[in-house]
């Protein structure tokens, strides 16, 4: 029982209320108070993404074509969506979330869960609710519990933008009365199932008996009684952060050909940097490894002047360090790690020299093609770097 106090954790639900539509209003401060829908055009058959609860009002919903919602909200404000704004303001919004705990499951742009000790989660909500507030100007609603359905289903009870609870103990006054509709993951088709056997409330399906609940709804009844009794035993999934990346390769027999080398490090190079922008970090340093006939290894590191997710930074680098450490051959391993990791800005493509803007775009196409076709297809051709020649 001790033991399993200890692991206990306060779960928070954070998502923001109307988000796309409330960044708007937040930087253009004559939609306040208006009925505001982003998404797509009527004319190109777009749909809804989000509105304010002033469009709600009018009945429109996320996903419903725009030229629907425009027939019932003829006064709607329309804005594109400028997603690269959003994720900003996301960044942001999580990086609050990040002072109070490291225990962050990111489950979509707007929305995250949260662990934090143990009886530390209503203060720590409330505190959040604040500084994002005050911050970032930004409505959010914060459910709080101990498991994750719970604390879903606390904020969904909360909306919007304030702070609800809804603990175990609270699960029979609180939960058991509402339909079953409020539990999340019962989709139409179920509710409607339910329906046809009388249960109509979550209490109600609580006490429905394991064996009738199989006999329609087979290997997910045990799941949705444990939901209606408030029982989650999911984790949080969270992004631990990396602190380094690394790739090394051991040659089959010793190599002493330096070309074949610096061949590696290029690969190895344009493999870091892809690593670097599909999770949009930037490294301040590039260690190279380095293991010789007789097993003895070697690392040298170097601090770059500016954090970088280039490829041929992370290789001239590597290149100079092996120039510089290379030894006597032949080498049995070679690897380059590169660390000092933190959050890369959005491309700057307006403020770099021509060339490493080439070099970025570049990347970028690489990028493109590696996720599509995969790795092997593409290792550029290293003649294009035109390498000084060695002396
Ligand atoms: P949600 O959190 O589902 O919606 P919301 O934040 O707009 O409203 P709520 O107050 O109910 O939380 O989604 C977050 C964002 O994701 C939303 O602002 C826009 C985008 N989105 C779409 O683009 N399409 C969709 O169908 C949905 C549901 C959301
Ligand atoms: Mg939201």
């Amino acid at each position: 029982m001790a033991a399993e106090r200890s692991v206990q954790q306060d779960i928070l639900l954070c998502d923001l209320d109307a988000f796309f539509a409330s960044v708007e209003q937040r930087d253009n401060p004559h939609l306040r108070g208006l009925p505001v829908i982003v998404g797509g055009s009527p004319a190109t058959r777009g749909v809804v993404s989000t509105c304010s609860y002033e469009a709600r009002r009018f009945g429109v919903r996320s996903a419903m074509p725009t030229a629907r919602a425009l027939q019932l909200c003829p006064g709607a404000v329309l804005l594109p969506c400028d997603m690269e704004r959003y994720r900003r303001v996301s960044e942001q919004v999580f990086a609050i979330y990040s002072r109070f705990t490291p225990d962050i499951e990111i489950v979509s742009i707007d929305e995250a869960y949260l662990g934090l000790p143990s009886g530390k989660g209503l203060a720590a909500a409330r505190e959040i609710h604040r500084m994002v507030r005050e911050e970032l100007e930004l409505p959010l609603t914060i459910g709080v519990s101990r498991n994750k359905l719970l604390a879903k289903i606390a904020s969904e009870m909360a909306k919007p933008n304030r702070v609800g609870t809804l603990w175990p103990e609270d699960v029979p006054t609180l939960l058991w009365p509402r339909p079953v509709e409020l539990l999340p993951g019962l989709g139409p088709v179920s509710v409607q199932k339910l329906k046809g056997i009388g249960i109509a409330t979550i209490g109600q399906l609580a006490a429905t008996p394991l064996d009738l609940l199989q006999k329609y709804f087979g290997s997910s009844a045990l799941l949705i009684q444990r939901s209606a009794r408030g029982i989650d035993e999911r984790p949080l999934e969270t992004v631990h952060r990396v602190k380094s990346i690394s790739e090394e390769k051991t040659f089959p027999e010793d190599l002493a050909d330096e070309e074949a080398i610096q061949a590696i490090l290029m690969e190895q190079a344009e493999s870091l940097g892809y690593r670097l922008r599909a999770r949009g970090l930037l490294a301040r340093t590039v260690t190279l490894k380095l293991r010789f006939a007789d097993f003895s290894t070697i690392t040298r590191d170097r601090t770059l002047p500016a954090p970088t997710d280039s490829d041929l930074e992370i290789y001239q680098t590597a290149r100079e360090l092996f120039a510089l450490h290379k030894g006597r051959p032949p080498w049995r391993l070679v690897g380059v790690r590169v660390a000092g990791l933190g959050a890369g800005q959005q491309l700057a493509l307006f403020d770099s020299s021509r060339s490493a803007r080439k070099e970025e775009e570049l990347a970028l196409v690489r990028d493109r093609l590696r996720e599509k076709y995969g790795d092997a297809v593409l290792h550029r051709a290293r003649s294009l770097l035109k390498p000084r020649r060695k002396k």
